[in-house]
């Protein structure tokens, strides 16, 4: 594989055009690189594990769309499903077929969400979970992680992971104090903050909000009893339990973290692998909480694109590709395998890495051993991961451009592709 320095031509004049149009020249903010240093590759096609850009360049794709294509780029059937609905309309603002349809097979999936509302993002999702939360508890505190990310709703803008960890904003400009005077934030892993949380403010916390795998900064997964920790503190203080699982659900287990580690949460949140690419978000969980929700109940909440049949068919189609026997299995073992290759490497080289996966999510850190909290997380050998990123770059592997994003795994990474992938880390941490 040449290695090259920078992006080419045609998407450092893109990029150029971009920054004058957008806030740092793109549509989100870890795009922009800011985190590792350089531009991105303005990407005009993507097939199976691969992306290409402008430039006629080929990378590697270990971004997945920070996310939802689990099947990988362009996956036949899902592309079939897509086209075929979108030649029987793209949105009507009615009920179709397609809502329950796709709603029904993440129930199957996943017990706890007995009902759901659709929505159009992640951040959506998070936010509505929330006001039910309040409505449904007559309180008005959440609890959160530092280093979580619920997406960009104010009250989760305290301590925020992902982009806002990123740039170091983890706290924006913009949100009122009063309204995240209301969001108390606890280290992760650390149930005795919980616990003194809860004890502190009696009958006060709503909710307590968890990535119950955290993926936005960098793979931080649970300490074993912490989730089901939670579990029994929120029920001792009348708190419900919410996982976020924009990232976690059908990636780390068909039914999700929340079937894992057989914890059964109040509330869900979802994005990314339910649309298939698409955009979508949804939230459910308890019958009894949904039928609060407008227009059975007085919890307003309402979405001009939600439910949207194009995204529910490739939803709806992903997960049932990813539902037939031995297709999760496959891509969790090629990750694990990717992980492994990716550590053993780092010991070769005598460069300290924790390379470690669960399902089809994946964590490289530069250290002797993985953080369990956003400070360990920090503590890490950020400078080397930001060198390793651009190193893996101009060898043609596309990462999160952040050491705080979790990477993705899909059925199209297959045994050559790992190898491609192992081959420029060896490089990379030589390089880097
Ligand atoms: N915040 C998401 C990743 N954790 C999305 C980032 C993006 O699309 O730029």
């Amino acid at each position: 594989m040449s290695q090259r320095e920078g992006v080419g031509p045609r998407s450092r004049a893109l990029n150029e055009i971009s920054a004058g149009l957008f806030p740092g020249g793109v549509s989100s903010p870890v795009r922009a690189f800011g985190g590792v240093g350089g531009k991105p590759p303005v990407i005009r096609r993507a097939q199976g594990a691969l992306l290409f850009d402008v430039d006629g360049r080929e990378y590697v794709d270990l971004v997945g769309a920070w996310g939802p294509m689990i099947l990988g780029h362009g996956h036949p059937a899902v592309e079939r499903a897509v086209v075929a609905r979108v030649r029987r309309g793209i949105m009507t603002g009615t009920p179709s077929p397609d809502e329950p349809r796709l709603a029904r097979l993440i129930t199957r999936l996943m017990p706890a969400v007995e009902r759901m509302r659709f929505v159009v993002s992640g951040t959506e999702a998070c936010m509505s979970a929330l006001r039910l939360a309040r409505a449904a508890t007559g309180r008005t505190k959440l609890i959160k992680f530092a280093g979580c990310y619920h997406g960009h709703a104010d009250a989760f803008l305290a301590s925020a992971g992902s982009g806002a960890l990123t740039f170091g904003t983890p706290d924006s400009p913009g949100v009122p104090p009063e309204v995240v005077a209301a969001t108390l934030v606890a280290p992760y892993n650390d149930l005795g903050a919980v616990e003194a949380l809860l004890a502190a403010h009696p009958g006060e916390v709503a909710a307590v909000f968890v990535e119950p795998i955290a993926g936005n900064m960098g793979f931080v997964p649970p300490e074993p009893g912490f989730l089901a920790g939670l579990r029994s503190a929120c029920t001792r203080h009348g708190a419900l339990l919410v996982f976020d699982e924009v990232m976690t659900g059908f990636r780390v287990h068909l039914g999700g973290a929340q079937a894992l580690y057989g914890i059964t949460p109040d509330l869900t949140t979802f994005g990314k692998i339910i649309g298939g690419g698409l955009p979508v978000g949804a939230y459910g969980g308890r019958a009894d909480l949904m039928a609060r929700v407008a227009p059975e109940g007085p919890v307003y909440q309402a979405g001009t694109l939600a439910g949207n049949p194009v995204a529910m068919t490739a939803g709806h189609r992903t997960l049932r590709v990813l539902a037939r026997p031995g297709v999760f299995e496959r891509i969790a073992a090629c990750t694990s395998e990717l992980a492994a290759g990716l550590a053993a490497d780092g010991r070769d080289a005598g460069v300290p890495i924790v390379a470690t996966s669960i399902g089809a999510m994946l964590g490289l850190w530069f250290a002797a051993a993985a953080p369990t909290n956003l400070v360990e997380a920090q503590a890490t050998d950020l400078a080397r991961f930001r060198r390793y990123h651009g190193a893996m770059l101009a060898r043609g592997v596309h990462l999160p451009p952040s050491p705080f994003e979790a990477w993705f795994v899909s059925l199209a990474h297959d045994a050559p592709i790992i190898e491609r992938i192992r081959s420029a880390h060896r490089e990379a941490l030589r390089a880097s």
